[in-house]
């Protein structure tokens, strides 16, 4: 059975890694998708691409998650059809550096606060909006196993991903009676552009993250969410952690010599 077929899905952050492939596996099932991040251009071609291979209608959104006046105005300015939300996948994010408290960059710091947290939470607030009045919903927030354990260098980020572990244990209380399901996925190393967006586009040492041993990929993770979202209607997965096998926990990892 497919019960994701004609589903309306909202990804953040769809243009690359976790979302990207995320949208490509809901495509598969023949969901509708709403695909939103900064870079309009490349969520263009991944539309066209997956309209092109599979059963599903795709919307693209010009959307920074920092900014709330445009979360509101592309989410409340949906159609009626697209409106529909079933699932919201809440994705998009990013660390900035990774140098020590005592020395790291305030502006990366905001950065990540404003993105990681306050931006998940701007456009759950519009399209929890929708799905109170429809009764029914499947928030899917992507944590992180720096949401469980600090690394060294990583106080701001695991911070914020602490605070989508929050977020979602208190949205699963809050959104209890209507009922909308809330889970959190949290991944530990995924080689996508995350690296390289912490490092600032230094791509010698975004590589070096992933060397010497096998780290998760995106498709990883989007299984993990789609496993969540095709459950039956009264079950919830609350949250998956999931790593490679040579992760045992944020910080602990096999380097193979
Ligand atoms: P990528 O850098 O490959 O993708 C990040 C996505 O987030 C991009 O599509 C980017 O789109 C989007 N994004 C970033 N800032 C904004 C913003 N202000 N507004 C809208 N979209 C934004 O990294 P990943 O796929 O790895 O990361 C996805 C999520 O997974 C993040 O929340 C990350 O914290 C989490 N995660 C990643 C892990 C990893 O090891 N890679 C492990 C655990 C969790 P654009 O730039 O076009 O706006
Ligand atoms: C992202 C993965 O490398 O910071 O959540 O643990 S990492």
């Amino acid at each position: 059975m497919n019960n994701l077929k004609g589903k309306v899905v909202f990804i953040t952050g769809a243009s690359s890694g976790i979302g990207k492939a995320t949208a490509y596996e809901f495509a598969s099932k023949g969901a509708d998708l709403i695909l939103g991040a900064r870079r309009i251009e490349r969520l263009e071609e991944i539309k066209a691409d997956i309209e092109e291979h599979f059963d599903s209608n795709v919307l693209t959104l010009h959307m920074d998650v920092t900014d709330l006046s445009m979360c509101k105005k592309n989410i409340t300015n949906l159609t009626q059809e697209w409106k529909s939300i079933d699932i919201l996948v809440n994705n998009a994010g990013l660390a900035r550096g990774k140098k020590k408290v005592q020395d790291a960059n305030i502006d990366d710091w905001e950065v990540m606060i404003d993105t990681n947290i306050k931006g998940l939470l701007y456009v759950s607030r519009y399209i929890i909006d929708i799905m109170k009045k429809r009764k029914k919903g499947h928030i899917i927030n992507i944590g992180s196993t720096s949401g469980h354990e600090v690394y060294p260098g990583g106080s701001v980020y695991c911070a914020t991903k602490h605070a989508v572990d929050a977020i979602s244990k208190g949205m699963r209380l809050d959104l209890v009676d209507y009922p909308i399901r809330v889970t959190e996925i949290s991944p530990g190393m995924v080689e996508t552009e995350f690296s390289l967006v912490r490092f600032k586009g230094n791509e010698d040492r975004a590589e070096k993250v992933y060397e010497g041993f096998v780290p998760l990929e995106a498709k990883d993770v989007a299984e993990a969410v789609i496993f969540a979202a095709s459950r039956p209607k009264y079950v919830q997965i609350n949250e998956i952690i999931l790593t490679s096998s040579d992760q045992a926990n944020s910080y602990v990892v096999n380097e193979r010599k």
